[in-house]
């Protein structure tokens, strides 16, 4: 398990997410190469990611280990190539924390984390894939 304080890549994610959904109009060739919009055939090629987000536990005590999961998938297929990453912050708190999921079974990622605090925890679950960076965020809490 991996953890990397951060306090700007979120804000270079949101970044990275403006230029993505502006591509449609782009044609960089050097950073987009194979992806070309307009078509019917590469609207099935792009199509959205699902991710589904979940915690191991229905209530997270602090200081108790928890695992958070991220199923993905692509038109109901397990997608197996992707790097997903947990960026986790307690709400109205700079101080965010990066963590890389591992691949358990096909599609499903999972990190094993601790919280020290209770409280109202905001995440962002990252995905990268070949030819796609999608993201959702949620929330969760941690209880005394
Ligand atoms: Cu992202």
């Amino acid at each position: 398990m991996k953890i990397i304080k951060l306090g700007f890549l979120g804000g270079l994610c949101i970044f990275f997410m403006i230029s993505l959904l502006g591509c449609g109009q782009e044609t960089d060739k050097s950073e987009h190469s194979g992806m070309n919009h307009g078509s019917m055939e590469d609207d099935k090629m792009n199509e959205e990611l699902t991710i589904q987000f979940a915690t191991s536990e229905e209530s997270i005590k602090k200081n108790e280990a928890v695992t958070l999961t991220a199923d993905i998938k692509k038109a109901d297929v397990a997608v197996t190539d992707a790097k997903v990453e947990f960026e986790v912050w307690k709400k109205e708190q700079k101080e965010h924390t990066k963590t890389e999921a591992t691949q358990q079974k096909d599609g499903v990622y999972e990190a094993e984390v601790k919280y020290e605090e209770e409280g109202q925890y905001e995440v962002i679950v990252h995905v990268t894939t070949p030819t796609t960076h999608q993201m959702i965020s949620k929330q969760f809490q941690v209880e005394k």
